[in-house]
């Protein structure tokens, strides 16, 4: 990636007739205060009466700026804008939510990003608790205990009742969002406290209240047995999963890596170490079926390296449970959930680690130093042989991987993995960073990725819809450290939220979106074979129910209606680098481009 340029700044609504310096009259003037000094830079958002108090401070208190408030078209859209911010950026992100309708609109959003750990601060309009406050619509809209329709996938949840516990809550909550291990969580701010006068007496909560604690190291006892087992190992793979979303893990799986002379391999929809490193076996399906011990960094599921699961994988790598010794970094186990059954599958662990993970990767470091150290010589020739057998492994394996794609270059309709390579070929020289990609039919090996940080992995939840919203919070950080936000999304998940790109081009949001255009919810033609094969039933009625065509939805002209610049749809894969060059252009003029391409299903 090259040097980023100047950041542009974007379209900001200027508010009028505001005095200099705005007092802080209103308890929701104070809500604000506490949110820019936490550092929110921006409030995405669709209105509503709950928050009115709320939204009036952030325009005529703040002058709508830091935070700026940012119009969605549906609270989808603005939980999983923020969702994209958060894991872009690194910070706590913001979002403010009516109150019931607008809540059950955000619902599947919140629990995408529970499901990914994403700190998310939400402001939920609520009330009035007060009967003799309401309006009739507030009847229709407030409920007891508000948070209850979102508590069993949010970390923490507060309805405050008076104006200082709402302030305190505020800052509580960016605390034990920000706080590992992260993830989202929802205050319910009263209308009627909102919209009160502040009192003498409330005031924007000490900032150490804010504050998130460094996550925890591991204990000493599980971090030696891990070392041990990794340095006694024939083949030690170490596999990198939701700390790719932090710049800081790279080096420090590198080092480990590099020191262990292991093997590495991204989760699924990850990335957190060099595509070019010679360690780096992603897309080597064998791997973990050869290794006898694998460390595992932050996986949401680790049926993904012990193998045993579902009825797909053992098709695929005709295995069962897969015989390694297992140490896994977590801190999942401190947030388990009796509702939902995300990650907990029964998966058996011979080392737990209970950290942070960067921080035990760093103290296993320090740990397999000092066992090394006293490394008998035939070890560390073994150790060097096998650095350069899983070197040469690498290299078969790319070669393998660039065969796949060389051998789809010309496919009509167009080979996703065409599709991935043009894109990446279009934007490799400019700084770049991936929000979005294709799940099932990713061409590992192509893309080259410089570690964590550079993509933003997928939903978490895996809730269709999320692509959108979270593809322009992801630009907007992208644009606010001068890089280009880049989404290679499906027609289905883009037409679930669509509304999302009005907001990047009337924000002034740079963005370059790809769709992968199947037009079909194509995942779910698969299950279809599945089931008809099972049954002895005709496969070929699999897409009845799935298609989107007859009409094919026109996504050109639908970006357009939003104010974006927009190709296809291409067809002819000679045709792409044409229209990715346009849209390059588009964007580098500050819009929102779409390329709208007609793939094949894969
Ligand atoms: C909210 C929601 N509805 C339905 C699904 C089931 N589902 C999983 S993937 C998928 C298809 C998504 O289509 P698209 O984005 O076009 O990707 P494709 O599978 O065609 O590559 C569907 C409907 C889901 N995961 N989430």
């Amino acid at each position: 990636m090259q040097q980023a340029l100047d950041a542009p700044s974007g379209r900001i609504e200027e508010p009028v007739g505001l005095p200099s310096i705005s007092p802080g009259g209103y308890v929701s003037d104070l809500i604000v205060d506490v949110l820019r000094a936490s550092g929110c830079r921006y409030v995405p958002l669709n209105p509503g009466s709950s928050f009115r108090g709320l939204h009036d401070s952030l325009v005529n208190h703040a002058g709508n700026r830091d935070p700026q408030l940012l119009l969605c078209m549906h609270e989808e859209i603005a939980v999983s804008l923020a969702h994209g911010y958060a894991k872009a950026s690194g910070d706590v992100a913001v979002a403010a939510i009516h109150d019931l309708v607008g809540l059950m609109h955000a619902s599947m959003a919140v629990y995408d990003a529970w499901c990914d750990r994403t700190p998310l601060l939400l402001l939920g309009g609520g009330g009035p608790a007060a009967t003799n406050a309401r309006r009739p619509i507030d009847w229709l809209h407030s409920a007891a205990v508000q948070a209850q329709l979102v508590r069993d996938y949010v970390k923490w949840d507060d309805e405050p009742a008076d104006a200082q516990g709402l302030l305190d809550s505020v800052a509580r909550g960016y605390q034990l969002a920000g706080t590992p291990p992260r993830g989202p969580v929802y205050v319910t701010l009263d209308a009627d406290l909102q919209e009160r006068p502040a009192s003498g007496d409330a005031a924007v909560p000490d900032k150490r209240l804010r504050h998130p604690a460094a996550g925890p190291g591991a204990h000493p006892e599980a971090l030696m047995a891990a070392a041990r087992l990794l340095v006694a190992a024939r083949l030690p793979v170490v596999v990198g999963g939701r700390v790719g979303l932090d710049p800081r893990a790279t080096g420090a799986l590198v080092g480990l890596v590099e020191l262990l002379g292991a093997a590495y391999r991204d989760d699924r929809n990850v990335v957190a170490f060099p595509t070019d490193h010679p360690a780096n076996l992603t897309g080597d399906r064998a791997l973990l079926t050869e290794a006898d011990a694998v460390l595992a960094v932050d996986l949401p599921d680790l049926r993904t390296v012990r193998g045993m699961p579902s009825s797909r994988d053992r098709a695929r790598d005709g295995t069962r449970a897969r015989p390694a010794t297992l140490a896994a970094v977590t801190l999942d186990p401190l947030t388990p959930s009796s509702w939902s059954h995300a990650g907990q599958a029964p998966v058996p662990v011979d080392v737990p680690l209970l950290a942070e993970p960067i921080t035990a990767v760093t103290q296993l470091h320090a740990a397999v130093e000092d066992l090394l150290s006293a490394e008998p010589r035939d070890a560390r020739e073994r150790r060097t042989r096998r650095v350069e057998e899983l070197s040469a492994r690498r290299d078969q394996l790319r070669a393998r991987q660039q065969a796949a794609v060389s051998a789809a270059w010309n496919q009509v309709p167009i080979a996703p993995a065409r599709l991935v390579a043009e894109v990446w070929e279009a934007v490799r020289d400019r700084p770049w960073l991936l929000t979005l990609r294709n799940t099932r039919s990713w061409p590992e090996g192509v893309w080259q990725f410089p570690g964590a940080g550079s993509y933003l992995g997928h939903s978490g939840g895996a809730g269709v819809g999320y692509g959108p919203g979270a593809a322009v919070g992801g630009a907007l950080a992208a644009r606010d450290r001068a890089q280009l936000g880049v989404a290679i999304i499906g027609d289905g998940d883009l037409l679930m939220a669509p509304g999302a790109l009005w907001t990047a081009t009337h924000y002034q949001i740079p963005l370059l979106m790809i769709v992968n255009n199947n037009r079909s919810f194509y995942n779910d033609e698969e299950h279809q074979h599945v089931v008809a094969q099972q049954r002895g039933r005709p496969e070929a009625n699999a897409w009845i129910g799935m298609r989107l065509e007859h009409p094919a939805v026109d996504l050109a002209t639908l970006a357009r209606s939003f104010g974006a610049w927009a190709a296809g749809p291409v067809t002819h894969p000679d045709a792409l680098a044409g229209a990715l060059a346009g849209a390059l252009r588009a964007v580098d003029d500050g819009q929102v481009a779409l390329v709208d391409v007609h793939t094949a299903p894969a």
